[in-house]
């Protein structure tokens, strides 16, 4: 199993136990009750080879049904959607060989179950007091809403941060694109600030997800730090990827900038590497923006009509050199959009002052 496949699914499986869901409130209500519970998220021959004893019942599941179910000894089966109740009271017998770091019969079976069966396996222990989900190799502790709280709002000022160093970065770029000053290094250096916005973003979604209802306004908050950023992203990339001799498609290239570990992040000359451009200090190499990131500031510009005028027009210069008669001369420009991106070309160049 790939290291973010399991990533993907342990987010999937805290949703659905998130604050806000019948299952949660399930959950809740047996650590409440002070009783203990093994809960098998989905259900196959896997699992039937390894489950004898209690009962079959197929019923649809609700929080109650849960909590006095959980009042038996024994595991509890659910459909893969959570929908139904299937078995209870079951006794599970993993496979004893494999490894497992658990104490307690209740935990170590859940770990075993998770890792042989593929399905999450949630746990209340108890003795603990506390839920636990299993998915895979990764074993999940949940935390209360106030402590995952407090480690988004660090997380949130950290990537306002981030967000107006990015907003700095990126200023400049449009300035330095006006004037035709661009170097490598001005690209690689805004590059690196989506992308560690991007990452903060990430682990922010995570909390939101794991939240539930309870991250509503953490997602509020999460949501208008980052319009913008991920179109902007596929922009610069777009505007100076090299096109010769097929070189990475900018999903591609995303996808690197996406893997490069936090040393190499911080590394300019990393970041035009994996953009294809000449990476070797002092960076400085010129480059000329295709103009996809400028136009996609162009209100009520669609990104199809935007693309027909870079490839007419084929640099950002020649775009702003154009009249609106030359405008015309794209498929989808009339004489209304050619004015409208005349104009917005215009104000764009003004606002974009070198200082
Ligand atoms: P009693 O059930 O009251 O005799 P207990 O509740 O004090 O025992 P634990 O909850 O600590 O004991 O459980 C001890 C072990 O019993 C844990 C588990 O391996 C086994 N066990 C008991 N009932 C079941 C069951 N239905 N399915 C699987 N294991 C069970
Ligand atoms: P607690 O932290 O005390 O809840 P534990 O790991 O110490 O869990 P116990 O041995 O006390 O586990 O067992 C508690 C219950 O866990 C007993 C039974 O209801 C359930 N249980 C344990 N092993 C199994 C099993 N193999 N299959 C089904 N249920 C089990
Ligand atoms: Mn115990």
């Amino acid at each position: 199993m790939h290291h973010d496949d399991e990533q993907e699914r342990l987010r999937a499986t805290l949703a659905t136990i998130a604050p806000g869901t019948a299952m949660r409130d399930g959950l809740e209500r047996i650590l409440r009750g002070r009783t203990g519970a093994l809960i098998v998220m989905g259900h196959d021959r896997t699992v039937d080879a390894l489950a004898t004893g209690g009962f079959r019942l197929d019923v649809p599941f609700t929080s109650t049904a849960l909590r006095e179910l959980a009042k038996m000894d024994g595991a509890i089966v659910l459909s893969e959607d959570g929908s139904q109740i299937l078995r209870a009271a079951v006794h599970l017998m993993p496979d004893s060989s494999i490894p497992s770091e658990e104490t307690g019969t209740r935990h170590r079976t859940a770990d075993r179950v998770a890792k042989q069966t593929g399905w999450p396996v949630i746990s209340v222990s108890q003795s603990m007091q506390i839920i636990a989900a299993y998915v895979g190799q990764t074993r999940h502790v949940l935390e209360d809403t106030a402590s995952i709280l407090s480690r988004a709002n660090q997380a949130l000022a950290t990537l306002e941060r981030y967000k107006n160093r990015l907003d700095e970065v990126s200023s400049a770029l449009s300035a330095l694109e006006i004037e035709d000053l661009v170097t490598v290094r001005d690209v690689a250096v805004v590059l690196q600030r989506l992308e560690m916005v991007v990452r903060i973003a990430r682990e922010i979604e995570g909390y939101v997800l794991e939240l539930g209802t309870d991250g509503r306004l953490l997602s509020l908050q999460l949501d208008e730090l980052i319009t913008g950023v991920e179109l902007d992203r596929v922009m610069v990339v777009r505007d100076y990827r090299p096109r010769l001799r097929r070189r990475r498609s900018t999903e591609e290239i995303l996808d690197a900038l996406g893997r490069l570990g936090q040393g190499e992040l911080v590394d300019p000359g990393a970041v035009a590497a994996v953009v294809g451009l000449p990476s070797t200090e002092p960076l400085d190499s010129a480059l000329t923006p295709r103009g996809h990131r400028l136009l996609a500031r162009v209100p009520r510009l669609s990104i199809l009509v935007a693309d027909r005028l870079v490839e007419h027009f084929g640099s950002l210069q020649k775009l702003l050199a154009a009249s609106a008669e030359d405008l015309q001369l794209v498929d989808g420009v009339g004489e209304l959009r050619a004015r409208g991106v005349r104009e917005a070309l215009t104000r764009l160049a003004e606002s974009s002052v070198v200082d």
